[in-house]
């Protein structure tokens, strides 16, 4: 992409209302734009990182054998009364009626609808297990809604909803989703630490928080400092084994990690002093275990090999997507700017032609654009008519994760520079030469 053809509107104030960093750089990089209370447009630069985390959880539910679907954002309220939930959610629930009276929902949550879903098609326990996940808009009224797209009204989240036939296979569903959200938020470049949580408006027993660790979380978590050196890496996993994907769920939940609502004060007493932590997170995912809770009010029930008829074990496993942008931010910034993870960047590299007109630096500038496209990369070339400098901070300030500057003085020995923005670190080389360091960097 070219800038001068983009719609980059960056902003050079800091917006005053923003209070948080993320935030704050989410409106100065052009990425969003408030249009009611915890609303937002997503503008072309944070639209294209949504994509890209969107794909990523895409990806890594297919992986684990999860199917995606799609339900609607309206819900009729009558699902909602079956499950005891209309009135129970109370004012956080945007409640519409339609032109012939009927009571709508902008849907919270998806638990009773995809539990319909289940009960109208599906009949015997030959077709379990089955996982089905969607990643579509929620609306919460929330009280106060604030810090941009962490705590929005609207706001994208993963969804999904595990039926097995009885509580062991149920639990190896959680497990399943607790592997494959690691591996999610690695892929993202985060730690995400999973913590016992309390179930709230959910329900049920079984439930862990996923907690990337921000001071500006909302949160507040208390750990042995030992859980943040845990990492899945590349290991292989095969999803359909329980052993296995058991084990790699008591590797991260055997080490003390809670959020306020279930710490246990004499229990993280036990700790040694220096590996006690109490610090603050944001929550990014969530899962739960819940048995019956909706099958059985909704008759979600298969026939089993004995021909009795069953309520189906059912969980529910969140990750919230939009507010991933501001927690990857939170975690990987500096006062200049964004700087994104490889995995999550909008764009792989940026441009910089420091002589724009100049027919050596244009060519060049076209010859490098059009090489990183030919091996699958994605570059923003910055072909404005604009002092260095300028060109340098919008970069900074967007946060691509490399920077090729092309000017006059390197060109005469046939070089450019390729910088970091993670380490600030700069290196000559040939045009050709640092195509192929892209590609190499990027896995292409
Ligand atoms: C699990 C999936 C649920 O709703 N039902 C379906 C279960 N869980 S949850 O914890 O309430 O939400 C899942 C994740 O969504 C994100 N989230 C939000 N993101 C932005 N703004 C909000 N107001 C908001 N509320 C929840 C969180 O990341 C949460 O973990």
């Amino acid at each position: 992409m070219r800038l001068t053809r983009y719609f980059l509107p960056v902003l050079k104030e800091t917006p005053a209302e923003a209070q948080i960093v993320s935030h704050r750089l989410m409106l100065r990089a052009g990425m969003i734009r408030q249009q009611a209370a915890g609303i937002y447009s997503w503008l072309p630069l944070g639209y294209k990182v949504l994509r890209r985390i969107e794909q990523i959880v895409h990806e890594e539910q297919q992986r684990a054998g999860h199917i995606p679907l799609l339900m609607p954002t309206l819900q009729p309220a009558d699902l909602w009364r079956e499950s005891g939930r209309y009135d129970d959610y109370g004012e956080e629930m945007l409640r519409i009626r339609d032109r012939h009276d009927r009571d709508m929902l902008y849907g919270p949550t998806n638990e009773e609808m995809i539990t319909d879903i289940f009960r109208s098609h599906v009949t015997s326990y030959k077709e379990l297990p089955l996982t089905l996940y969607h990643i579509q808009w929620k609306f919460r009224d929330e009280v106060r809604p604030r810090f941009g797209v962490m705590r929005g009204r609207e706001f994208l989240m993963k969804d999904g909803y595990n039926f097995d036939l009885d509580r062991e296979a149920a639990l190896h569903a959680y497990n399943r989703h607790m592997v494959s959200y690691l591996r999610t938020y690695e892929r993202m470049g985060l730690t995400a630490i999973p913590m016992r949580a309390d179930s709230g408006p959910i329900g049920g027993d079984d439930t862990h928080e996923f907690l990337v660790l921000a001071s500006t979380g909302e949160s507040e978590v208390f750990f042995d400092s030992a859980v943040t050196e845990l990492r899945l890496g590349d290991r292989e996993i095969d999803y359909d084994d329980r052993e296995q994907v058991a084990s790699v769920c008591a590797e991260f939940t055997s080490v003390y990690a809670r959020t306020d609502e279930t710490h246990d004060a004499a229990l993280f007493e036990t700790i040694p002093e220096e590996r006690r932590k109490v610090a603050r997170g944001i929550e990014v995912g969530q899962i739960f275990y819940f048995g019956t809770k909706y099958s059985e009010p909704m008759g979600a029930t298969v026939v089993t090999d004995t021909g009795e008829r069953v309520p189906v074990h059912m969980g529910s496993h969140g990750i919230g997507v939009s507010r991933l942008l501001g927690a990857i931010i939170e975690a990987s910034h500096d006062d200049k700017g964004i700087i994104w993870p490889e995995g999550v960047t909008p764009f792989d590299v940026g441009i910089c032609n420091l002589k724009q007109g100049d027919a050596g630096t244009d060519a060049a500038c076209d010859q490098l654009y059009a090489g990183l496209k030919a091996r699958g990369l994605d570059p923003l070339y910055d072909d404005r008519d604009e002092r260095a400098g300028a060109k340098f901070a919008t970069m900074d300030l967007i946060g691509l994760p490399w920077r090729l500057t092309v000017g006059p003085r390197g060109l005469a020995q046939g070089k450019v520079e390729l910088t970091s923005r993670r380490t600030g670190e700069s290196e000559e080389m040939g045009l050709e030469a640092a195509v192929d360091r892209l590609a190499q960097i990027y896995g292409r």
